[in-house]
């Protein structure tokens, strides 16, 4: 499928999927995002990709979802077409790796997405916000969800309340990203991160991803049996003997996704 709105980039193990409407801060319109859905559905089925970076410009990851394409649109055509309801499945049901590198703005829809990918590491540049409020609505796709889980409520309220702007030091403070980097040197970051889990096995990233994402569906005591019991299936697998025997052999493991 050739795409209009976002360009995709495999080598090394790694595709880069980067959002491309320059002219409207990337904002997140129904052709960008089934564009998206459709290249990390690629990615994954793609046996030579291990991890995947969603990026955007230097200026905005993504500035929210598009406004122009929202305005005139009515209650009864939002519920009953369920807008925004398949575009997080779509991603959701990735199960390699996704980082988001975002630098500039990360905003409404822009949050909700990167907050989406598995983790996001950020430019010194970057401002997250969920400011729909000034719009008279507010998140639809996670921000008064996702962003309360992971920055606690009263930051979450205060985001999603004023509508302001957290800036890169703050998220990660806040714990709303794993890193912070120069602008600069945030696509090398990012690639690295994703070129050190390619390394691994594939077995083991998908085990871990999905055992870290149950920690936000289930109990505590429902989500250790889970992690353990996915701890136990590992042993059944050629990989587990592999990485321990490289080990104790003091060479680098050499893993075959078995
Ligand atoms: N939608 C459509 N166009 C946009 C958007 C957007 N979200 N953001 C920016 N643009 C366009 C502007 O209209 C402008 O276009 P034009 O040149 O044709 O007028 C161009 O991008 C450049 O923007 P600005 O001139 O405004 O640039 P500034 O540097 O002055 O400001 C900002 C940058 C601060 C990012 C500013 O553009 C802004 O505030 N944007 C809107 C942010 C926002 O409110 N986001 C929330 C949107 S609602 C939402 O995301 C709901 C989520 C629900 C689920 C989402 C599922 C995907």
């Amino acid at each position: 499928m050739a795409y209009e709105t976002i360009i995709v980039e495999v080598a090394d193990h790694v595709a880069l999927v980067t959002l491309n409407r320059p002219d409207a801060m990337n904002a997140l319109n129904d052709q960008l995002l089934g564009e998206l859905a459709h290249a990390l559905q690629e990615a994954q089925e793609n046996d030579k990709v291990r991890c995947i970076v969603i990026t955007g410009s230097e200026k905005a990851f993504a500035a929210g979802a598009d406004i122009k394409m929202m305005s005139e649109k009515t209650f009864t055509e939002v519920f009953l077409g369920d807008l925004f309801a398949d575009e997080p499945s779509a991603i959701l049901r990735i199960r390699k790796p996704i980082i988001a590198a975002v630098s500039g703005y990360a905003l409404g829809g822009g949050c909700e997405l990167a907050m989406m990918c598995d983790f996001i590491i950020c430019s010194d540049t970057a401002k997250f916000g969920q400011p729909e409020i000034n719009l008279g609505v507010m998140a639809g796709m996670g921000g008064s969800q996702r962003l309360t889980r992971f920055i606690g409520k009263s930051k979450a309220m205060d985001m999603n309340l004023t509508g302001r702007f957290m800036d890169a030091e703050e998220a990660e403070r806040s714990g709303l990203v794993s890193r912070v980097v120069p602008a600069k040197k945030l696509m090398e970051e990012a690639m690295s991160a994703a070129a050190k889990i390619a390394e691994k096995s594939m077995i083991t990233t998908m085990a871990v991803k999905e055992a870290v994402n149950r920690s936000y569906e289930t109990t505590l005591a429902e989500g250790l049996l889970f992690e353990r019991r996915v701890f136990h299936s590992l042993f059944a697998t050629e990989d587990q003997k592999e990485g321990m025997a490289a080990f104790i052999e003091k060479r680098e493991p050499q893993f075959r996704d078995k």
